[in-house]
């Protein structure tokens, strides 16, 4: 069921999207819960904007310290590579040995708890791209209601292109992998692909406002997504669902409350007493939710897996791009989503050729003939090479 929300409630949270600065942004988020029936329908809602309203705080916090010199925690990273990665788990699992075995990151390893205290990012580097990995503070039960650091680490979980869940294997792993999901489900960071993904793109005045639907609505007609957005003021904007969504799910949007990220498993430790019991319950649990790697960071079993492991989970593909007159192709790929075509390739190349494309050239190990010339909707594969040529 949508939060169904009184009409000033809505204004007043279009207006939230239109400031910027983070004070009069809790400001109004503020007077927005004021507006908020307070039942169980808006529950989540509440509690999702609250925590908004919580790393504002912080965001605000930080830079004062900044100002005045001292540096604190920082929230958010600057993205490196191929895909940012947020290595998160309980303390002790062994976060910071990952790092240090698969990075290049300088970390400290101890038996205390609660070592590292602030997020650290290292490059691991698999065939010829790179992911950002970062070690996020640990964990623990009520970390999303804004225990210690919690919801900066959960902060890092959200920005991130996919997360590793590393547990210890000496240890009850189902029970702290249940408490790494619990709390990332508090914050609406969803582990497992949903039926159904809306993504609103908000665009400039007089745009207007276009869906694209490649999927089914389960519960709503077009018509009552046009009307829910605008009750949002969102009247410029492109909304594309695919899949089953729920006029709920198109409102979560709104709120970009709820969000899917690919998750890997890593269960360290395995060399250690009672491993094998623990990883036979962990693997039971999990199922086919998302792969486990069984490893030991300090026996240095298993880690050999990690990259292509992350590869296969996030989906994507490496596409290496020619010029017309060179004879071999770059040696950097670019790196998309599964799925992407020439004219994704074109877009992230440079924000002009979308217009000035004319056609491409793909060599592929899959084609019969290679070159082949192709449109702008051919759909790439991971190793491809593409010329462009422009008008
Ligand atoms: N036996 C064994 N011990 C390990 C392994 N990996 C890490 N450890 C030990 O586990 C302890 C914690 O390791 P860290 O890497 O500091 O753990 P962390 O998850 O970063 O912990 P915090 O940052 O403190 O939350 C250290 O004493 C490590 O030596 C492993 O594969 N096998
Ligand atoms: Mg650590």
């Amino acid at each position: 069921m949508p939060a169904n929300l009184p009409p000033d409630a809505r204004k007043k949270w279009a207006e939230v999207e239109a400031t910027r600065n983070p004070r009069e942004r809790i400001q109004r988020m503020g007077e927005f819960l004021s507006l908020v029936p307070k039942h169980k329908g808006t529950l989540k809602l509440r509690g999702q904007v609250k925590k908004q309203m919580a790393v504002l705080r912080r965001e605000i916090e930080e830079k004062k310290r900044k100002k005045a010199g001292r540096s604190g925690p920082k929230l958010f990273l600057e993205k490196e590579g191929a895909a940012q990665i947020a290595l998160v788990g309980l303390t002790g699992v062994g976060k910071s040995s990952l790092l240090a075995a698969v990075t290049n990151a300088k970390v400290e390893v101890s038996a205390n708890p609660y070592t590292t205290r602030e997020p650290v990012p290292g490059i691991l580097v698999y065939e010829d791209i790179q992911f950002q990995i970062i070690e996020a503070p640990a964990l623990m039960e009520g970390a999303a209601d804004g225990r210690a650091w919690g919801l900066q680490t959960l902060g890092v979980a959200r920005n991130s292109d996919g997360l590793i869940l590393m547990v210890d294997l000496s240890q009850d792993a189902v029970g702290q992998l249940s408490v790494v999901l619990g709390e990332l489900e508090k914050t609406r960071i969803l582990v497992s692909r949903p039926k159904g993904r809306v993504e609103i793109e908000k665009k400039y005045m007089g745009v207007g406002l276009r869906i694209i639907l490649v999927g089914r609505l389960v519960d709503c007609g077009m018509r009552d997504v046009e009307e829910l957005l605008k009750s949002y003021r969102m009247s410029d904007a492109i909304v594309k669902i695919s899949g089953e969504a729920s006029l709920n799910d198109v409102e979560d949007a709104v709120f970009e409350s709820t969000t899917y990220k690919p998750c890997v498993v890593v269960a360290n430790k395995v060399d250690l007493p009672n491993a094998e019991d623990n990883l036979q319950s962990l693997r039971k649990y999990v199922r086919e939710r998302m792969p486990i790697i069984a490893a030991s960071c300090e026996k240095r079993i298993g880690l050999e897996w990690l990259g292509e492991t992350l590869f296969r989970t996030l989906g994507i593909i490496r596409v290496y791009t020619k010029e017309p007159n060179q004879r071999e192709h770059s040696k950097k790929p670019f790196t998309l989503k599964k799925g992407a075509t020439v004219q994704d390739l074109a877009k992230s190349i440079h924000s002009d050729f979308r217009e000035r494309f004319d056609f491409a050239k793909v060599w592929s190990k899959r084609l019969v003939f290679s070159p082949q010339k192709v449109g702008s909707t051919f759909v790439l594969e991971d190793g491809d090479t593409v010329e462009i040529h422009v008008k």
